[in-house]
């Protein structure tokens, strides 16, 4: 429903709540108010920040690849990650952002990205362990958000959501090789689930009763769980997953209760995410660094496209008036 049809006078504000209730999306053209706007550019940026900066821990390990075929299914991977970056950045114009604004502002450090990325990837295990947790994480998180209440990022989370399941699935196998290796290789592994294991949790966000924006995002169906929820389910969901694959997951807590029908689990450490999020972990400095590097080597590129799309313009202008011209003449 597009509430801008609506006959003059008629409440904005009253459509935009009718349309929310009525779980029908809100498309850009569609009146929301400011604050839905800021909060689904501020959660889409991140996000597509995340996809991008995201690149740079596996991306390390393309030339490093032990096998071609890991070489290849890596490659695919990280391009993936580039095209969810490129649809993510797409749907926060359709809000009215501006892209350059938007890289400047990663760039800066005046807008997030996942906490998760600011750690390194140290083996090869950990591109295993990458696929299998992380991206397990950013499908528990990601498939809610197909049903998110603004349009182009549900219709830009599906598509994601069916590559991140092929990421999942490729770290898991990879790892499964590993496991069914060396001793060595299974040391490895164990290794990189015990580094990454409570970062993954982080993901997730700060408990509800800290978060600042969970309420409100659900109350307009952006989200549709809170961030404890989706962590319990994640958690629910690996157990499983590590027994079948022979690790340990590092927490001593972690324990199923049949009262509650879930697994009980520790605390993650709230102010080591706090400082990853200020800037303060293992890789943001790297992190960034590298983003503005690649943005400025990619410069000359940028501004050649620019002149080209200019020339084309200039040409299909000129065409049309000797068209125009010619009619006249044939006339
Ligand atoms: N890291 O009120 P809250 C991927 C911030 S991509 C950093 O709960 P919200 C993948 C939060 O922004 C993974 N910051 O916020 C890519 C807020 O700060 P501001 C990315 C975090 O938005 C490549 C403050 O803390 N996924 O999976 O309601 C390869 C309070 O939090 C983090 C997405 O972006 C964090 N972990 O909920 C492989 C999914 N957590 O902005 C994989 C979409 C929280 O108020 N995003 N903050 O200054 C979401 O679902 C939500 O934005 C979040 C946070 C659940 C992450």
């Amino acid at each position: 429903m597009t509430v801008t049809d609506a006959a003059p006078g008629q409440d904005l504000a009253a459509q935009f709540d009718r349309t929310i209730a009525r779980d029908q999306r809100i498309e850009p053209r569609d009146w929301m108010p400011e604050k839905f706007r800021a909060t689904m550019i501020r959660q889409i940026a991140q996000h597509a920040h995340s996809e991008i900066i995201g690149m740079q821990p596996e991306g390390n390990w393309i030339t490093r690849a032990p096998s071609l075929r890991r070489k290849a299914i890596l490659l695919a991977k990280v391009q993936d990650e580039a095209g969810h970056g490129l649809y993510l950045y797409s749907a926060c114009e359709t809000l009215g952002a501006d892209r350059a604004d938007l890289t400047e502002r990663l760039i800066s450090g005046r807008q997030k990205y996942s906490s998760i990325f600011n750690y390194p990837a140290l083996t090869f295990a950990d591109v295993g362990v990458i696929g299998w947790l992380v991206d397990g994480a950013a499908i528990c998180n990601q498939v809610p958000l197909c049903r998110c209440s603004y349009g182009p990022y549900a219709r830009a989370m599906i598509r994601i959501c069916k590559e991140e399941s092929f990421h999942q699935r490729q770290g898991y196998e990879l790892l499964m090789t590993m496991m069914s290796g060396t001793a060595g290789q299974r040391a490895m592994v164990q290794d990189a689930v015990d580094r990454w294991w409570w970062p993954v949790l982080m993901m997730f966000g700060p408990p509800d009763r800290q978060s600042a924006n969970t309420a409100q995002s659900m109350a307009w169906k952006i989200k549709r769980h809170g961030n404890d929820e989706l962590r319990q389910r994640f958690v629910d969901m690996t157990v499983p997953q590590a027994e079948a694959l022979g690790v340990t997951l590092p927490d001593p807590a972690l324990r199923w209760n049949a009262g509650r029908g879930a697994h009980d689990f520790g605390e993650v450490d709230w102010d080591e995410m706090r400082q990853v999020v200020a800037g303060n972990g293992p890789c943001n400095a790297q992190r960034v660094a590298r983003r503005k590097a690649a943005h400025d080597g990619g410069a000359w590129v940028r501004e050649a496209a620019v002149a080209h799309a200019a020339k084309q313009a200039r040409r299909a202008e000129q065409a049309e008036q000797a068209g125009e011209a010619g009619e006249g003449t044939a006339a």
